[in-house]
């Protein structure tokens, strides 16, 4: 490799203090990152690949289309707004996918866990019977396995179902919205096929019509978001638990100098659930004590770090832009993967190391790496044969370097339950209060954060956006690593709420809560689908999804999930902004997606480059929503009186917080 590291002279895109830290150590100098290789090469990305009018579906090509100009169309004929339209709707496949390929395997686990062929158990009873009803399981004289077998089977059908309903989980959203779905005929029917039809009707010389192949490009994202990714969440949470608050680290710095440290990274829970529990076993720290440790230590690296942290309180030690930087503490015995988001390059730093990349998955392997396949029928001794693994190179960790300066405290796990809990209280726990707040504009509206890291820009962006957007009484909920990113500054801690404005921090001052509240990890972004569909439900907010003074953005976003996501909140009624969009090479396309799919759907994509404009952006748009709902005025209220305090806390019952989460917070 030709590129060269100059101690941290490729990082000036970096604020975070960690990972710059690890980079000018001495250990880390022959450690080539992604931040050199974006140096390296500049930022002379291909016009037509970043416009997304290249195309390459047919041996013809590729092809290189310039809109407007007649002789550069395709040599099949097809225009830039076509050939726009493909990509985008194949980065929603591709990013489905994903999610569904990741749910599959997760509802696989749920039915072998039903029958008692894994570790694992039913926990959440409460969501096993809610599940029961929405999916018509009849539940009167069975146990939680029968119920939980039923119900997996079921989820499965959704998959690979081939008759034209929709999947089972499109009926929870708000009656209008399901109207419009009908409507458009984009109500998602078999996820697997979903996926299939794209794919076909992108092919070379089939859908050639933007507009009608943007219909089952929000087809298929609404099966990632109703279908595949619903699942996921709602299984793994029955399965493992539903997240409630509590206090945990996210930092480098909590890899632990004299335990063996044992990077989890990748998606799939089932994995990082096996090893937390093989962790625990006494053969395990029997082991780990002999090899000289004084534990096993577990961290996260990306979204299966935000599912263990979410339910166990188990650390992340890195974000999607940090996994080179755990290693390069030369404090990782090993970074065991699954799928998605885990990049080559890690096995590339792991030989400058002690260091072993372990890939668990048949799907997913990489040269450089040690492969040890998981078996969830045998999850257990799977796992011990990971941490066996790691364990034995305990022994040969040279020099490292641990930060330890910069650990903050976050506080996670916020469910759509628990939101509806710590504002609802133990009494009423409803989305009563969330909705009176905003339609007395203590809280303006509610914005996601959600999605990746990405090297090209820098990484303080999502933070420059949650300050704005709480400063401005929005309430942010993240997910994914964006939500990593906001725990890093400190902004996941109830003390954050200092930087609120008046109304959201008074809000987050009674209830004990962040102003940015940590939803999970990327599937679970469905979470914010059923809790804004929770809102249009408790009333006073509009009938529909659309009507909420509501945006979301993922302004880092690198992975072609985040699109699909961006897509079925779009298809769902919400406004979108992205930091860029791969289709500027077509301006009509481009209006397409920014005006024509408002009147479609009331929700629509934008973009913004800077970020400061970003969440002005999504500001202006919770503002329109708040002027069509009447709602504008209230908001010139800002100051408290005691009445008003009074009121805001046992009234409306924010104040009796007295819920399962509380006593993680206090
Ligand atoms: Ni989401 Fe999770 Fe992170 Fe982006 Fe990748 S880990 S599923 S895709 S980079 S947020
Ligand atoms: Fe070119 Fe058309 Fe083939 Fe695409 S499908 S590569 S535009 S000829």
């Amino acid at each position: 490799m030709s590129i060269k590291r100059n101690g941290c002279e490729g990082c000036s895109e970096i604020t975070c203090t960690s990972t710059k830290e690890v980079l000018s150590k001495d250990i880390a100098k022959n450690v080539i990152t992604a931040y050199d290789r974006v140096q390296a090469r500049g930022m002379s990305a291909c016009l037509f690949g970043s416009g997304g009018t290249c195309c390459r579906n047919c041996n013809m090509g590729p092809c290189q289309i310039i809109e407007g100009v007649d002789d550069l169309i395709g040599i099949c004929g097809a225009t830039a707004d076509t050939v726009a339209a493909r990509n985008f709707a194949r980065t929603i496949a591709s990013g489905t996918s994903a999610h569904t390929d990741h749910a599959r395997e997760m509802v696989k686990g749920f039915i072998e866990t039903a029958k008692g062929e894994t570790p694992h158990e039913i926990k959440d009873e409460v969501k096993l019977h809610m599940l029961a009803e929405v999916f018509g399981v009849e539940t009167e004289g069975k146990d939680k396995n029968e119920i939980a077998l039923e119900i997996g089977k079921m989820a499965l059908n959704d998959f690979g179902k081939q008759d034209d309903e929709p999947v089972t989980m499109v009926k929870r959203a708000p009656a209008k919205r399901q109207e419009i779905w009908k409507k458009y005929n984009i109500a998602p029917r078999g996820v697997d096929r979903e996926v299939v039809e794209m794919m076909h009707r992108t092919h070379m010389g089939v859908d050639q019509d933007y507009r009608n192949l943007m219909l089952q490009g929000a087809r298929c994202a609404l099966a990632d978001g109703w279908g595949s990714s619903m699942l996921s969440t709602e299984l793994t949470d029955i399965m493992f638990g539903t997240p409630v608050p509590r206090r945990a680290i996210v930092d480098l710095g909590v890899l632990k100098e004299d335990q063996v440290n044992v990077t989890v990274h990748g998606h799939e829970p089932l994995l990082a659930e096996a090893l937390c529990l093989a962790a625990q076993e006494p053969d395990m720290l029997e082991l780990a004590k002999k090899a000289g440790a004084k534990g096993i230590n577990l961290a996260g690296v990306c979204c299966t770090g935000n599912e263990i942290l979410m339910r166990r309180g188990i650390p992340v030690a890195a974000g999607f832009i940090q996994q080179e930087m755990a290693i390069a503490t030369g404090a990782v015995e090993a970074m065991v993967v699954d799928v998605q988001c885990i990049m080559q390059s890690v096995a590339e730093v792991a030989k400058s190391f002690h260091t072993d990349v372990i890939t668990t998955n048949y799907r997913a392997k990489m040269p450089g790496a040690v492969h040890i396949q998981f078996e969830e029928e045998e999850a257990l001794q799977s796992a011990k044969e990971i941490l066996t693994h790691a364990i034995k190179n305990y022994k040969k960790r040279g020099d490292c370097f641990i930060p330890t300066e910069n650990k903050l405290d976050v506080v996670v796990g916020f469910s759509h339950e628990t939101i509806n809990y710590m504002l609802g209280g133990r009494f009423r726990s409803s989305y009563r209060p969330l909705n009176d707040n905003i339609i007395n504009g203590r809280i303006r509206g509610v914005a996601a954060i959600v999605g990746c890291d990405n090297y090209k820009l820098p990484d303080d962006r999502h933070e420059i956006i949650a300050r704005e957007l709480i400063k401005n009484d929005v309430l942010v909920l993240a997910t994914g690593c964006a939500a990593t990113a906001l725990g890093r500054v400190g902004l996941l801690r109830p003390e954050a709420a200092r930087e609120a404005g008046p109304g959201l921090a008074e809000i987050c001052e009674t209830v004990g809560m962040p102003p940015v509240l940590h939803c999970g990890s990327c599937v679970d972004n469905s979470r914010l689908l059923i809790a804004a569909t929770e809102m249009v439900r408790e009333g006073g907010l509009g009938e529909d999804i659309s009507e909420l003074p509501l945006a979301g953005t993922a302004p880092l976003w690198m992975s072609e999930k985040a699109v699909a996501i961006g897509q079925y909140f779009v298809s769902s009624g919400a406004y979108v902004c992205f930091q860029n969009l791969p289709t500027s090479g077509s301006k009509v396309f481009t209006k397409h997606l920014f005006e024509e799919m408002e009147e479609m759907y009331g929700g629509r994509w934008d973009v913004a480059e800077d970020p400061l404009e970003l969440a002005k952006q999504m500001i202006a748009h919770i503002d329109k929503k708040r002027a069509a709902l009447g709602i504008d005025k209230k908001r010139e209220r800002v100051l408290f009186d005691m009445e008003m305090r009074r009121d805001l806390g046992t009234g409306s019952g924010i104040g009796d917080v007295g819920c399962h989460g509380q006593q993680h917070l206090s």
